[in-house]
C-alpha cells in the first residue's frame, strides 16, 4: 500500500492491487467497488462510482464509518468514527458519534487526526474497471483513532449528487438524506480473518474467536472481509 499515490482516483493500474475487492450492485443497476487494506498502523479504503457518470464536483461523495468496538448501538457512541471525501475536495472531514445532536445521527465534526488522508478527484482511463470518467474516492485511515480490531462495524455511502441517491453498505441500510449518518445498529462488519489487526496477545485471541463465533451464529450482518498485508 506504500505505492498508493493519494490523489483521490485510481491513478494507475495495479494502485490498489494487493487489496481485498468488494463489489456491490443495486437495483437500478449502479455499481460500486470497494478495495479495503490493513496495512502497519492504518486501513486503506477506496471507493468507485464506476457507474455514475455525472461528475457532480463539491457534490457527489462518499462516507466510510467504522465502529472501533463494534457495539452495533442504536445511537452512536464516542467509539463511532465516520470519514467524508467529496469530488474535488483535497481534505476529508472526520465526524465522531456521541453526539448530542439527533440530526446528524448523533455524530460531530472532529479535528482531522494526524496523518488521516480523505480524497476525491475524477478516475479516468487509468481505472481499472472502465474508462469512463467516474468519482473515486481514497482513504487513509489511522488505526490509532478507530483502535485495533479484527472486527470493525462498518457502513459506507456513496452519494450521486444528479440522481439524489445514496448507494450504501449494507445496501438495506436507508440514508434518508446528507446531514444523518445511519445509527450503527444498522451497519455491517469489516473483519480480518487472518487477525493480523490486533495484537495478538493471548486472552485477546480467545476473545476475538468468540467474538467472531458469535458473529458468524448470529449472521444476518453483512461482512466485508479486508485484507491486510
Ligand atoms: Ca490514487
Ligand atoms: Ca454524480
Amino acid at each position: 500500500m506504500d505505492q498508493v499515490i493519494f490523489d483521490g482516483k485510481w491513478t494507475f493500474f495495479s494502485e490498489w492491487k494487493p487489496s481485498s475487492l468488494n463489489q456491490f450492485s443495486y437495483d437500478d443497476g449502479k455499481r460500486i467497488i470497494l478495495r479495503s487494506a490493513h496495512q502497519d498502523d492504518y486501513l486503506y479504503l477506496y471507493l468507485d462510482a464506476i457507474t455514475d457518470f455525472t461528475l457532480d464536483k463539491g457534490a457527489d461523495k462518499a462516507t466510510i464509518c467504522i465502529d472501533g468496538k463494534n457495539n452495533k448501538n442504536t445511537t452512536s457512541d464516542e467509539n463511532d468514527f465516520c470519514f467524508s471525501s467529496t469530488l474535488g475536495n483535497k481534505q476529508g472531514v472526520v465526524f465522531q458519534g456521541g453526539s448530542i445532536n439527533a440530526i446528524t445521527g448523533n455524530f460531530k465534526k472532529i479535528s482531522n487526526p494526524e496523518n488521516f488522508i480523505g480524497l476525491s478527484d475524477i478516475s479516468d482511463e487509468n481505472n481499472r474497471y472502465t474508462q469512463n470518467l467516474h468519482p473515486s474516492f481514497e482513504f487513509k485511515i489511522p488505526i490509532d483513532l478507530i483502535q485495533r480490531s479484527d472486527n470493525y462495524g462498518f457502513y459506507f455511502s456513496v452519494y450521486d449528487a444528479s440522481s439524489d441517491t445514496f448507494y450504501s453498505f449494507p445496501k438495506e441500510t436507508i440514508r434518508e438524506n446528507s446531514l444523518k449518518i445511519p445509527s450503527p445498529n444498522q451497519w455491517g462488519d469489516l473483519i480480518s480473518p487472518d487477525k493480523s489487526l490486533p495484537e495478538l496477545h493471548f486472552p485477546l485471541l480467545i476473545f476475538s474467536i468468540m467474538i467472531l463465533t458469535l458473529v458468524i451464529i448470529q449472521s444476518k450482518i453483512p461482512v466485508i472481509k479486508i485484507r491486510s498485508i
